[in-house]
Parts: structure tokens; sequence; C-alpha cells
């Protein structure tokens, strides 16, 4: 348990509660929140804070957005689920909605993002085998060191970080990982001919915030429709604004054939994913092959409408490149101690904290969040600060000023 001498009482009975009771896969930050409004979060004692994590990328509208409460509360009271035994009479005009968005043929909807992952894996292979020809069970799909995919036995078995695979074996084969960022490793690996796609991460979110070389993805797609082979991409953490444009890829002009989106799709209020690609893939899955109890009920069709809509009234794409470059300006100018790297596109970032000691970025977040700022640290080293997307300047300079103000108190 984290040093606990100066958390209150309050806070002391709900930590507790969570040690006898549940399960130790998490080590959060000795903080119970019980409010969410916009950027801010408040604890059970009533304390203020920014929060800088969004729910790892989940809270892109921030907590609670009105209208994403009001559609959620109006259709809740309506019709929640209705499985896919039957049509109702939100999910078709969801699918419309999102395949005209982001201009697919059309829509798998999952509910989790690694789901969202299992099915894009699923597409890719039975494309390779009945589109491509690739021989029965061959099919071969490659990913990146140091990737994020999700945490279920098949997506753990091409993770490169042994806190995610060690001791869940035995592994899914018909992964092959490569390094991150290097084309010419792509270019090799590209030449077997039972590859049926690339899985890739525009922007490497957990592995902190590690933005890939200007032209990397663009020349990663043009290599893929070279080989004939399927270029996915995971958007859950980068898409939906959170990098300054709809999708990372955008940044280069990249189309994904198979585009993965999660986490902000519901603007932080139930788990809703989505997997996009035209008709030539996508309907090689046929009824009765795939699917899930939850994927596409109404409930989740309506929120991820009214989530997708502001995104672009609200131009958060827009203040999320604004509010991103003003952020890791301000912390440069800084020239504070402790900060090595800073980087990230729009509004995910991350600093490595350069100190001899392992745990200080633990102990710099712990400072932060008695300012009034909560990030955590990812991978020991690096801190990533991803605000909900409707922060505002002066937000954003008081938010320099706490990180500034902790990062001087760092012994
Ligand atoms: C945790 C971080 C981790 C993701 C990408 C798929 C998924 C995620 C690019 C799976 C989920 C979450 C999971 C959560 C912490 C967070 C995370 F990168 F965002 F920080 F773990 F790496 N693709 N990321 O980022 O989506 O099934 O969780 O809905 O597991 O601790 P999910």
């Amino acid at each position: 348990m984290q040093a606990t001498t100066a958390l209150s009482d309050k806070t002391l009975h709900y930590l507790h509660l969570e040690e006898n009771y549940g399960a130790h896969n998490y080590h959060p930050l000795p903080v119970v929140l019980s409010k969410g409004e916009g950027v801010y979060v408040w604890d059970v004692d009533g304390k203020r804070y920014y929060d800088f994590l969004s729910g790892y990328s989940a809270l892109n509208q921030g907590h609670c957005h009105p209208k994403i409460i009001s559609t959620l509360i109006e259709q809740v009271q309506k019709l929640t689920l209705t499985s896919r035994a039957f049509h109702n009479d939100a999910l078709g005009e969801y699918a419309q909605f999102i395949t005209n968005y982001f201009g697919y043929d059309k829509v798998l909807p999952m509910n989790t993002g690694v789901e969202a992952v299992e099915t894009a894996i699923k597409l890719c292979r039975r494309w390779g085998y009945v589109v491509k020809g690739i021989p029965q069970n061959k099919a071969k799909i490659i990913v990146c060191e140091h990737n994020f995919h999700g945490r279920t036995s098949t997506v753990i078995s091409f993770s490169s970080d042994p806190d995610s695979y060690k001791n869940f074996g035995p592994y899914m084969p018909g992964f092959e990982i490569i390094p991150y960022n290097d084309i010419d490793a792509l270019s090799k690996a590209l030449q077997d001919k039972n590859v049926a796609g690339f899985l890739v991460e525009p922007i490497q979110g957990e592995a902190g915030v590690v933005v890939p070389d200007d032209g990397y993805l663009a020349k990663a797609k043009q290599y893929c429709e070279d080989a004939n082979v399927l270029f996915i991409g995971d958007e859950i953490q980068t898409g939906l604004s959170r990098t300054g444009k709809m999708l990372a890829c955008d940044h280069e002009n990249v189309r994904p054939d198979i585009l993965i989106l999660g986490k902000a799709l519901s603007g932080g209020t139930l788990p809703i994913s989505a997997v996009l690609a035209d008709n030539e893939i996508m309907l090689t899955i046929k009824p009765g092959e795939h699917g899930s109890t939850y994927g596409g009920n109404p409930l989740a069709c309506k929120v991820a409408i009214t989530a997708l809509s502001i995104l672009k009234e609200e131009k958060m794409s827009e203040n999320a490149e604004q509010m991103g470059t003003l952020f890791r300006n301000e912390i440069k100018k800084l020239n504070a101690p402790h900060v090595g790297i800073i980087r990230g596109k729009g509004l995910l970032n991350a600093v490595v904290i350069d100190h001899a000691k392992s745990e200080a970025a633990w102990e710099l977040c712990l400072t932060l969040k008695e300012k009034g700022l909560l990030a955590k640290p990812t991978h020991g080293d690096k801190i990533r600060f991803a605000p909900p997307l409707v922060i505002n300047r002066e937000q954003i300079l008081e938010c320099v000023d706490i990180i500034g103000k902790s990062l001087l108190t760092l012994a």
C-alpha cells in the first residue's frame, strides 16, 4: 500500500475496501474520486484536481459532458439492449453515421478496445485466407515491439512486455514482432507471402507516447499496399481528436484498411468500440461467425453518435492541437530540473523524467496530486500528460505552473 500518512479517514476507508476485496491488478495513485466535470475531478473530501489522464483517453470530451449524459439518460429509459437476435431503431442509424463519419463501407460494433483488436485480427486473418489466398492457418500479422493493444490471451501473445505476457502462456502463434518506427524492418517482414496484416499504433501510448518519424506511417501504408497486406490502425488511444486530428493517421493522410476505435467513442460513459473496413474485408465474416452480447446495443449507438458529433461541433481536434503545442512549449520554457524528453502530438504528451531514483516519476505524481493535478507514470520514468480536449489556455498555464513547482520539489 502506498504511504498513507497524509490521507483522510474517508480516503483510507475506500482504499482499504479495494485492498481487502478487490483484485490487486493495479497500483493506483492514493486518491479516491467521487465527481467529475469537464477537466476536473473531485475526491471524497471535496478536493478538486485537473485530470491529466482522461481515463487513458476515454474522456476526450471531458467528464460527464452534458450532451452525452443527456443522450444517455434519454436512451437508458427507452431501450438499452436487444441483442443482435433482433433489429432495433438505433444500430442502423449509428452504422450509417459512423461509416459516413470516417469514410468506410461498414462497421462491426464491439465493446472494449481489446475486443475490437481481436475482431480486427479475425477479420484480417479471414481476409488473408479467403481473399489473399494464404494457406490455412499460415496467416501472419506483423506487430511492433513495445506495442500495447489490450490484455486478452491472444493480444498479450504478441506483447514484448513481460509484465503483460509472463506466466500467461501458451501463446497464440501467427504474429511477428518488429522494431517500431523501422521502415526497413517492416519492408523485410513484408517479403513473407503469408503476411495478412500489419497492426500498429500511430503513436505508441503505453510505451510512453512514442511518436514515429514523420513519414513512417505513410511509407508503412504504401509498403503494405505493395505487398497486398492490410494496414490495421489501432486508434483506440490516439483517435477521436486526441492528437490534434480526428485520427492520428490523418497527420500523414493514411487511411487504414481496418480502423479500430474505442475509449472516447463513448466519452467515458460506457465501453464502446468499433472496427471499420470496406466490404471486401468486412463481408468475409458471415452471419453467426462473430459477435458479442452487447455489441451494437442501442444505448451505445446513441451515445456514440453524440460523442462523435461533439468532437466536431466543439472543434476538439483544433483545440487539442493548439493546447498541446502550448503545453509542450510552456513545459520547455520552464527549464525545470529533471525534465528529460518532452514528446507528443496534440494533447497526448509525455515527459521523460531524468532522475537517478527509479521511483522519481511516481514521487512527482504524488506531489502533483497534492498540488491539484492527477497524472500517472507509464513504464517507470515517463509521465503521460493527457487532459480532456476541452481544456483551455488559462487551465493549461495553471497546470504547467503546478508541474514546474512540483519538479522543483523533486529531491
Ligand atoms: C489497462 C494506455 C494501457 C490501448 C490501445 C487497445 C487497448 C488500449 C492503443 C485496449 C487500452 C488502456 C488499458 C488500461 C490502461 C490503458 C493503457 F496505453 F492507455 F495507457 F494499458 F497501455 N489499444 N489501453 O491503449 O482497450 O480493452 O482496455 O478497452 O489495461 O491498464 P481496452
